[in-house]
């Protein structure tokens, strides 16, 4: 996606395409500097702000026309906590809409009364991040999604040009508040195209997002999502910003918002105040706009009127200038760091261990609710050389989602790994979706169960902008489980269109998965197996190779002694990713290194891979049940 998509085509859209906006300076600050009173214009709702817009709207209409006589572009609604889940601090849930509405109004007539042909005026409607944050387990998904959800629909009722989701320090409130505005359209009648979707997050003192979360992260936690813009307010003044700034400018494929504080607040008398004067608050904007190609600029904490009419007459209609972007590698992330699917000479290293039924600690651990233990095993993995964790809490008798919000909750904190969420349950992967800020990895989608399942989990993919990992099976009862190249190759070009042209996701986010089956089982017919995975990861590498290719590596292997199948499955990944497998699901530490095999062992294990039984090229010539011990002592 890129800022020129169709799909932003709204007025306030082609406006920024055009030319650099300027947006409003701080409502916050302005409206405490008014002498107000508790009781009669706050309700008694000390704080409450949001209030004003039912109290006192005259207050938050001078505010308005202050700045846009000064030559603002943009003014913010007086909305940052008209939310359900603030407003219900003050008992007052209900008035989410209402209170959203009547703010959307006032300023929707204020720029109304300003506009001209020549410089029309924006509303945007601001959307703050409330006092709870789902990765603390302050509040739910779901309960967040209700919250911005009426205040989304008051917003558009009111009449914005566009939503702000500002002050981000969340990525879980990030994803949740764009996902809300996306419903309330939707409701509406209406889309992004109508009301674009323009991002700000929070990068603390310390470099992050209040969670611990860089802005790298941010931006490919983000960008699936059909948001117009991506920038920083609040917390700094624009020298501390800058670094990230020019990241944005460098690597972000739309538009770079930008709304400093007026410098960082030092205490003067008891009180704060904000140190930085309009005139460098205003070059070192010009700076972003020229370095970075900014095309949306502010101010937050601390900005006065004087602020925003020097950041105007800097700015004073001059063209968006648009900097050379470089692609984002594919990458998932933790709540911290990005990840890169693509490893240089390796493969994406996925974590097993996790796993109610690939690995028997982790399964007596989940038994126990030894939760803390769980995080050991998972950090260990993470030190063993895993890049990302699988999970899999899968578990007959168990309540499977409330186990995987346990799980994902404290992985998600405490560990430094992007996750992929393994189910075979759609409820059980939404709910540990639901409690990862990060961009993860869902496993996985197949056609088992036909194109509804297919569809619901690509879905999934869509709302929380992860990855995806589809299985090459199909409905096919006979044959569910594609055991040819063919069949692995047609169900993962039929699963590829299906996932980007229906669901429009990335090629890049797609892990085709093309089974491993084991080898091991003493049945010639599954002896061939491992030919057709490697041949089938061939061909799909080759027709796809923007597509991830990955597999659960240690199902090839299944019953034999742990010793062999070290070996056996060491040297069958090789083999997989010089065929092409970009990633695998492995136990990081019993992957061997190929120097570090006999040669023996490795023509032991090559045999059985290529199902040569052959005595001419050093099979023992017996049939696979046989010959199997005889290999399998070989490997030990
Ligand atoms: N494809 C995809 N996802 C998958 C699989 C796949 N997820 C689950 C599984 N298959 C991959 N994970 C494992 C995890 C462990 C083992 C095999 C596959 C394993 N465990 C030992 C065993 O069962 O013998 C137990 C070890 C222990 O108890 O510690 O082999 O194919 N997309």
């Amino acid at each position: 996606m890129t800022a020129n998509d169709p799909l932003f085509s709204s007025p306030f859209a082609r406006a920024l395409a055009s030319r650099v906006l300027v947006l409003d300076g701080a409502m916050g600050t302005s409206l405490y500097s008014r002498d107000l009173t508790v009781e009669g214009d706050y309700c008694g709702c000390e704080n409450c702000t949001d209030i004003l817009v039912d109290s006192r709207p005259d207050v938050v209409e001078d505010i308005h026309k202050e700045f846009l006589e000064i030559g603002a572009d943009c003014i913010e609604t007086n909305s940052f906590g008209a939310n359900t889940l603030v407003l219900g601090e003050f008992d007052l849930a209900e008035k989410a809409t209402e209170f959203s509405r009547k703010s959307a109004e006032i300023a929707r007539s204020a720029a109304d009364a300003y506009s001209t042909k020549d410089k029309p005026r924006f509303v945007m409607g601001s959307m703050g991040p409330g006092t709870k944050l789902i990765t603390l387990g302050n509040t739910t998904w779901p309960a967040m999604l209700d919250s911005y959800t009426n205040q989304a629909l008051g917003l558009i009722e009111g009449g914005v040009d566009a939503f702000l989701i500002e002050t981000c320090q969340d990525l879980l409130q990030v994803k949740c508040a764009v996902n809300a505005c996306l419903r309330a359209l939707e409701q509406k009648g209406k889309s992004v195209a109508d009301i674009p979707i323009c991002v700000s997050v929070t990068i603390e003192q310390t470099g992050t997002m209040l969670m611990g979360t860089s802005i790298e992260a941010a931006a490919h936690a983000l960008r699936r999502y059909p948001i117009l813009s991506l920038g920083l307010n609040c917390a700094t003044g624009p020298t501390e910003m800058a670094e990230y700034i020019q990241w944005l400018g460098k690597y972000w494929d739309r538009h770079v918002s930008v709304a400093p504080n007026a410098g960082l607040p030092v205490l003067v008398e008891g009180r704060t105040e904000y140190p930085l004067k309009p005139g460098p608050f205003a070059e070192a904007q010009q700076r972003f706009i020229e370095q970075s190609g900014v095309g949306l600029v502010g101010g937050c904490c601390g900005t006065t009127p004087e602020h925003i009419k020097q950041l105007a007459d800097m700015v004073n209609g001059r063209d968006a200038k648009r900097t050379e972007r470089a692609t984002l590698p594919p990458s998932c992330t933790s709540l911290y760091q990005p990840v890169e699917y693509r490893q240089d000479n390796s493969f994406l290293i996925v974590g097993e261990r996790c796993n109610a039924s690939g690995s028997r600690q982790f399964k007596r651990l989940l038994e126990a609710e030894d939760w803390d233990g769980i995080v050991a095993l998972a950090k260990n993995q993470v030190r063993e050389g895993s890049h990302v964790l699988d999970v899999n809490v899968d578990y007959a008798g168990r309540d499977n989602a409330s186990d995987m919000r346990e799980v994902v909750q404290r992985l998600v904190r405490q560990v430094d790994a992007p996750l992929m969420i393994d189910s075979t349950q759609v409820a059980t992967i939404e709910a540990g979706l639901q409690c990862a800020g990060g961009k993860c990895i869902i496993n996985s989608a197949n056609f088992e169960d036909g194109e509804e399942k297919f569809d619901q989990i690509c879905k999934l993919a869509k709302t929380y902008g992860a990855g995806l990992v589809i299985g090459t099976i199909d409905e096919d009862p006979e044959a569910a489980m594609a055991r040819t190249a063919d069949r692995k190759f047609a169900i993962a070009k039929r699963s590829i269109e299906r996932a980007t042209q229906v669901h429009g996701l990335d090629e890049t986010d797609i892990f085709i998965d093309p089974l491993v089956l084991p080898i091991s089982t003493g049945m010639d017919d599954d002896r061939r197996s491992a030919l057709a995975l490697i041949e089938g990861t061939k061909r799909i590498a080759e027709t796809f190779p923007n597509v991830q290719i990955t597999c659960g590596l240690s199902n090839v292997s299944f019953g034999l002694k742990p010793a062999a199948r070290q070996v056996l499955n060491s040297v069958f990944l090789d083999e997989l990713v010089k065929a092409g497998m970009t990633s695998a699901i492995v136990h990081a530490s019993k992957i061997l290194p190929l120097a570090k095999i006999e040669d023996d062992q490795k023509r032991v294990a090559m045999h059985l891979v290529y199902d040569k039984r052959d005595e001419s090229v050093g099979g023992t010539g017996l049939p696979a049940a046989d010959e199997q011990k005889t290999e399998e002592a070989a490997l030990a």
